[in-house]
């Protein structure tokens, strides 16, 4: 801890990159793990386009399911840290997998969210997108005016990152002193690849999870525990 509180006294350019585990103290279930999963299904069965084909009453249940957590959420203090960051350090960028608005809500300005955004929906056929604030998304499957159906605006395994965002999100990687990973299991990719790329441009790289993950034997430093705990401790 008091060594990361140094390299974040020193640095002068902070790359982060989030996960579920970051919005899980906000009571959003995360995607992996016992208490991760959604039902029985593994992400990898509901986030992809085949899934909405086969079978769009249960995709959509998840997604209304998530819809409904999220929307009762608050930030939490890990969210905030993050924002206080923000305020503090010269450049500052902040990278997340979240589909949630919580680092937005906290007051977090530079947010690259690289899989989307879960109040998007975006039409099948014409691509024309725009925000459903509803918890709930009554008809099945939703129509867009131009008669195709209607899908939530994240991104799907198989599917591309917006590819704007994306390249911002690899430049703030390149560009980092210190490179936080918090809340994220790193087995998505290419998500998971800033953490190597910000490592070899030169970056430390500090880990907060509650759990070791494939990444920790790689980096500088791990702190143990929930981020709504230790983030707020280390900016204090
Ligand atoms: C706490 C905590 C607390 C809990 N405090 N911590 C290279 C190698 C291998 C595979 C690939 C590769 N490149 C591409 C792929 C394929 C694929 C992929 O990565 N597959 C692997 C899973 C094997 N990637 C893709 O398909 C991506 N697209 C792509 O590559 O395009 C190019 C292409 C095109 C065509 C063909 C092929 C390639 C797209 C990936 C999209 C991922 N989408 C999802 C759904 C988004 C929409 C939605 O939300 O509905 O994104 S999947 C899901 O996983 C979601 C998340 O953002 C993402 C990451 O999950 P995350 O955030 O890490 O959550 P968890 O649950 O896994 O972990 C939570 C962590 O928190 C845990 O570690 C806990 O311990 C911790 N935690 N409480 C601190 N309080
Ligand atoms: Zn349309």
């Amino acid at each position: 801890m008091e060594q990361t509180r140094e390299w974040l006294k020193q640095a002068r350019s902070v790359a982060v990159l989030t996960g579920a585990g970051v919005s899980a103290e906000s009571g959003v279930p995360t995607f992996r793990g016992k208490q991760g999963l959604w039902r029985t299904y593994r992400p990898e069965d509901l986030a992809n386009p085949q899934a909405l084909h086969r079978d769009p009453r249960l995709v959509r249940e998840w997604y209304n399911c998530r819809r409904s957590a999220i929307a009762k959420a608050h930030p939490n203090p890990c969210h905030y840290a993050l924002a206080d960051l923000e305020q503090r350090i010269p450049e500052f960028t902040l990278v997340s997998q979240n589909v949630d608005d919580l680092h937005e809500q906290a007051g977090s300005r530079n947010v690259l969210k690289i899989h989307g955004d879960i109040w998007l929906v975006r039409c099948t056929e014409c691509g024309r997108q725009h925000i459903d604030p509803r918890p709930c998304l009554p008809e099945l499957p939703p129509y867009c005016h131009c008669g195709g159906i209607l899908r939530p605006g994240v991104v799907w395994f198989g599917e591309d990152l917006p590819q704007n965002v994306w390249c911002r999100a690899l430049e703030a990687a390149r560009a980092a002193d210190l490179f936080l990973v918090i809340g994220t299991s790193a087995v998505v990719y290419p998500a998971a690849s800033l953490v190597r790329i910000a490592k070899r441009a030169g970056a430390r790289v500090v880990e907060m999870n509650i759990a070791e993950t494939v990444i920790t034997s790689e980096i500088d430093a791990f702190l143990p525990g929930p981020c709504g705990e230790i983030l707020p401790k280390l900016i204090s």
